[in-house]
Formats: structure tokens, sequence, C-alpha cells
């Protein structure tokens, strides 16, 4: 049907003169300023500290210059199943320039949400940007795409989503299957998975894909990859699941602020207890940070420190990895693969028999003094509260409340936790 639709050459030529400028030249005709946008180039270099061309060992004034001379790579946006969380990230920044920054970075071609456009225009715009940038533009692929049936469950203009992607992403350049579900199926699949929801990769297996799972997934990530590909035509480095490794070489687990109460064995029991209160690790309350591959722990989301699921109080979820997300339950706790088990799973420490030399005592008398204090400052370190003796439970001078440590270890009492 795309293939019958007439073109408006007027329309096409205003999108010609867009996409064939230059990053820089877009900024100054819309007047974005140099600042904001070497602000912009901060934040990706901040996103993607190595793996990344475009950044690499580079100033952000170095990554602007670089950049700016780049034509503005033409994207053509699909959306299939999804919440469209994953075009929100991009667009909810917390400094509201960032958003039309982003939109005058990259040519947004055609998105059926953003788009003033509906029905035969929008299908219009569609086909005209297909045929002008065939093979040369990146084609974004948000949601999952229903199979089951023929497809019959999602049509765009009468077609199914599979003969769409088909079509528009058999002539892209490269496709970026954005969140979990583009990237391996995401909520749709989750059983019973009633409209057998795939993601790109299971349709599309011979073409250029890039995954970014996440629910959603950092947007700087997207744009890393946009940008260098419009610069050198070539994708960054990329993990097995065809994950750009600059963004998920690592595990949460890794770099999580809570992570000096895993290893001091504070858990969070119950949400709302003391420990919650307080910021200890919510392994014990099913987080999956140790077995999941996401930059999230180190780049927070909307600019905003601290805007994270755990950042917030919430487990990590493990929303980018397809055998955890939708698949393994909330509150589960994941086995401990690569690491020590956290210390209260350890085996009892038996004293040895023997006599021991009073300078070894007194060196381990220093080491545990020096591992007790460090212990305490990461406790206070991670408490965000302000003036919390006040705040019920807490030991702190002028608390009247004893603490709540929730249930004791031993304790079933824990309602959320299912095994
Ligand atoms: Fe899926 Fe994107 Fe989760 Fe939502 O649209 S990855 S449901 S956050 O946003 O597709
Ligand atoms: Fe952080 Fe979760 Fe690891 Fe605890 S288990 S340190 S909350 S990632
Ligand atoms: Fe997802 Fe876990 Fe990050 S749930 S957003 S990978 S903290």
């Amino acid at each position: 049907m795309l293939k019958d639709l007439t073109l408006n050459p007027l329309v096409v030529s205003a999108r010609a003169l867009d996409a064939l400028g230059t990053i820089d030249e877009r900024l100054t005709r819309c007047g974005i300023t140099r600042r904001a946008f070497v602000q912009f180039c901060s934040s990706l270099m901040i996103a993607a500290p190595f793996g990344l061309a475009i950044t690499d060992k580079k100033t952000p004034e170095e990554v602007a210059a670089g950049l700016g001379k780049v034509i503005r790579p033409p994207v053509i946006w699909l959306a299939f199943q999804d919440c469209t969380g994953c075009t929100e990230t991009l667009l909810r920044t917390s400094h509201p320039d960032l958003g039309d920054l982003i939109m005058n970075v990259i040519s947004l071609e055609y998105h059926e949400t953003l788009m003033a456009g509906s029905g035969l225009q929008a299908q219009q715009a569609l086909a005209e940007a297909v045929k002008k940038y065939s093979g040369k533009y990146i084609c974004v692929v948000e949601g999952s795409i229903p199979t089951r049936d023929k497809g019959v469950y999602m049509k765009l203009a009468g077609r199914p989503a599979m003969d769409v992607l088909a079509d528009v992403g058999g002539k892209a350049a490269a496709i970026i299957a954005i969140g979990s579900c583009a990237a391996w199926g995401g909520i749709p699949s989750a059983d019973p998975d009633p409209t057998g929801a795939v993601g790109v990769v299971d349709l599309l297996p011979n073409q250029t894909i890039v995954n970014l799972p996440g629910c959603p997934p950092n947007p700087y990530t997207l744009l890393g990859v946009v940008l260098q590909f419009a610069d050198s035509g070539t994708l960054p480095e990329m993990d097995q699941e065809r994950r750009p490794k600059f963004a998920y070489d690592r595990d949460i687990h890794e770099h999580c602020p809570r992570r000096a109460h895993f290893d001091a064995g504070n858990f969070v029991k119950q949400f709302g207890d003391y420990g919650h209160r307080e910021g200890w690790c919510l392994y014990e309350m099913g987080c999956k940070g140790p077995d999941t591959h996401a930059g999230c722990s180190t780049r927070h989301f909307n600019e905003i420190p601290d805007v994270w699921p755990i950042g917030i109080g919430a487990p990590c979820i493990g929303c980018t990895e397809k055998s955890i997300a939708f698949r393994v339950p909330m509150f589960k706790v994941v086995q401990i693969h690569t690491l020590a088990a956290p210390p209260t799973a350890y085996a009892p420490i038996s004293a040895p028999q023997g006599i021991v030399s009073p300078l070894a005592t007194g060196l381990v008398g220093l080491a545990v003094g020096a591992l007790a204090g460090a212990g305490y400052v990461a406790s206070r370190k991670f408490s965000n509260v302000k003036n919390d003796e006040n705040v019920p439970g807490s030991t702190l001078p002028g608390s009247t409340k004893t603490p709540d440590r929730g249930p004791d270890e031993s304790s079933d009492e824990n309602p959320k936790r299912s095994e």
C-alpha cells in the first residue's frame, strides 16, 4: 500500500533541505546556543565515557565541533506494541530545551505519536521518507511485534505490523530496537503472551540491528548510537545480545550506591522498614541488580541524581535482560553467581584453636576497627534523609523510638517476597 501513495513534492523538498543540513546549521537556524549544545555533548560523554567513537578521549567542545559537521541523520520511528515510554524518556528531560535540541540533532521524518499529521497524510510522510532516504535512514523501532494469527492483533493502515516492519526496516541502513519490547518482546510477551509478541531481531535476523533494551532505556544510549552511525557509518562494539557495550558492559550491582550495604549484610526486609528508609540494599526484596547489565546505577534518568529504580527505593526488575524481566517474579531473590554471597549467607566462622601472637592480634584489631568505621561512614553516606533523628525508628541522637528493623532474618513475615 505504501508504494501506491502519491508523493507531495512540496513536503519532499522541505524535508530535503532539512536533512541535507549539518547539525551546526540547524542549531544556528533554530537559535539554539552553542552552550546548550556543548552541555548536551558533555551529557553524551558522561553516558558513554568509552566505547563510543564520537566521545572517545575528547573534551565536550571537541565533541561538539565534530558533531556539528555531521549531516543530521534521517530517522524513521515505528511504534508497535508499546507504552510509548521509550519516546517519553527521550522527550521528558528535566531541561525543556533538551527535548528540542534532540529533535534538531536528528531529522525525525516519521513518528506517529509526535507528528501532527494522521491517517493518509501520515502514511504519505512515511512512504516519502522511505523512498527518499532508502538505504540511508535509521529505523528506530519501539514496541514488540505481534506474530500470532498472521499478525492480526496490530495493523497500521490495514497492514499487519510485521509487514510494515519488513518493508520499512528492510530498507533501512540500520535498525535500532529501542526498549525491551522491541529488543525481545518485553511486557507484551509476558506469559500468556496473547499476541505472540517478538522483538525485531526475531523477524529480521539478517538486518543490521542494535538492541537497546530497558523499560525504558537511557535516551543518551540511543543518541550515542545514532550520532556515531551518522558520523562514521559505524556502530559501537556490541555484546552477544547486540547491545552496545558502552552502555551494557557492567551489571547494576557492580556500581550500585547501595553496594556497601550488600557487602555489610544490611538488607531491606520490607518496604518502609528501617533499612528501607535508610537506603539499605534491596537484594532480599528481589533486586535483580546482580544479574542485570545496564548503566542505570551510574547514569541516572532525566539528568536528576537518584532518578532510577534503586535510587527511589524500588528493586531493579532486570528490565534489560530478556531472561529476567517479565519472566522471573518481581520479588524473587536471584542467585549470586559471580560474586561472594552476602554475609548473612556465609557459613559461621569458627575460631581457630592455638596461640595467636600479640602482634597479629594488634593488626587484626586495627583492621577490624577501620572496617567498622568505614561501614558506619558508608551507611550514613547513603542516608539521604535530612534531620532523620525525627524519622520513626531512627537511632540517631534525639530519637525516642526504638529501631524497627523489620522481621528478623529467619522470619517469613515479609509478605512481598515470593520464592
Ligand atoms: Fe516497552 Fe517502550 Fe517498556 Fe514502555 O515504548 S520497553 S513497555 S517502557 O516504552 O516499549
Ligand atoms: Fe544494589 Fe540491588 Fe546489588 Fe543491593 S542487590 S547492591 S540494591 S544492585
Ligand atoms: Fe531497568 Fe534495573 Fe535499570 S529495572 S531501569 S535495569 S535499575
